[in-house]
């Protein structure tokens, strides 16, 4: 059996890149390949980061239950979920509890994390040479994702991404050839990243969806 490929940075956006159809809607399969791709990056990056991959893979694993369930038709695009789940009741924006296996929430999830990949990967590629990568993330995180979650998160976030390693290892693990080719990529995988951020924050806004609890 071959071994399982090594992470690609360009399958990331290649998957990015493929979410967002002439309509503006953003397809979920390659939203969530995109995600797994993510995963196991970060899984290459050693265990102290396990509490994160544990619980991004939950979340993307019960997504690709709803793609491939029943109601697999309802689960295309962002677009079509939020329809159904707000139609059939199974989310309420007027609710202050609501179901913990929603779609809307669980993307709502993975979407406020995407801003964080979007901060930090902005500051990867702008920052110099001897910019440190757990500098950029901890600022990344402050900046977007550290305002969700409780303190003890927030620590045992901190604390992890001391272990980052220094950039140019970091660059060398997105696999895509030099650091200079790795930025050269991040560059092209950005505006994609912002493009299916921008829809989504759009569409969850118009609907009242970005506090589900
Ligand atoms: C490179 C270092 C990775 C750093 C990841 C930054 C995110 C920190 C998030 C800490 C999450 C802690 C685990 C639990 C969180 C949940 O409480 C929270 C809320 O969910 P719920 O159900 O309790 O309401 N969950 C989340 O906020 C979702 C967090 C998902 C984080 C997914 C991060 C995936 C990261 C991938 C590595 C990307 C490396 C980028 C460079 C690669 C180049 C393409």
């Amino acid at each position: 059996m071959a071994a399982p490929a090594a992470f690609s940075l360009r399958e990331v956006l290649g998957a990015f890149r493929g979410c967002v159809t002439e309509r503006r809607e953003v397809l979920l399969e390659p939203y969530l390949r995109g995600w797994r791709g993510l995963i196991r990056f970060l899984h290459s990056l050693g265990a102290v980061f396990s509490f994160i991959s544990r619980d991004a893979e939950a979340k993307v694993q019960l997504m690709e239950g709803y793609c491939r369930g029943e109601r697999r038709e309802r689960y295309v695009s962002l677009q079509a979920m939020v329809q159904y789940e707000l139609a059939s009741g199974v989310v309420d924006p007027h609710k202050r509890s609501g179901r913990a296996d929603s779609g809307c929430r669980t993307v709502l999830r993975l979407h406020r994390a995407l801003r964080w990949l979007q901060l930090f990967l902005e500051g990867l590629r702008t920052a110099g040479e001897d910019s440190r990568p757990s500098a950029i993330c901890t600022d990344s995180y402050n900046a977007s994702l550290a305002a969700f979650h409780p303190w003890v998160i927030r620590k045992a976030a901190t604390v992890a991404f001391c272990a980052l390693p220094p950039r140019g290892a970091f660059l060398e693990a997105m696999n895509v050839g030099s650091a200079e080719d790795a930025v050269a990529v991040l560059g092209e995988a950005l505006p994609y990243i912002r493009d299916v951020y921008g829809i989504t924050q759009e569409l969850f806004a118009e609907h009242r969806l970005l506090d589900l609890p």
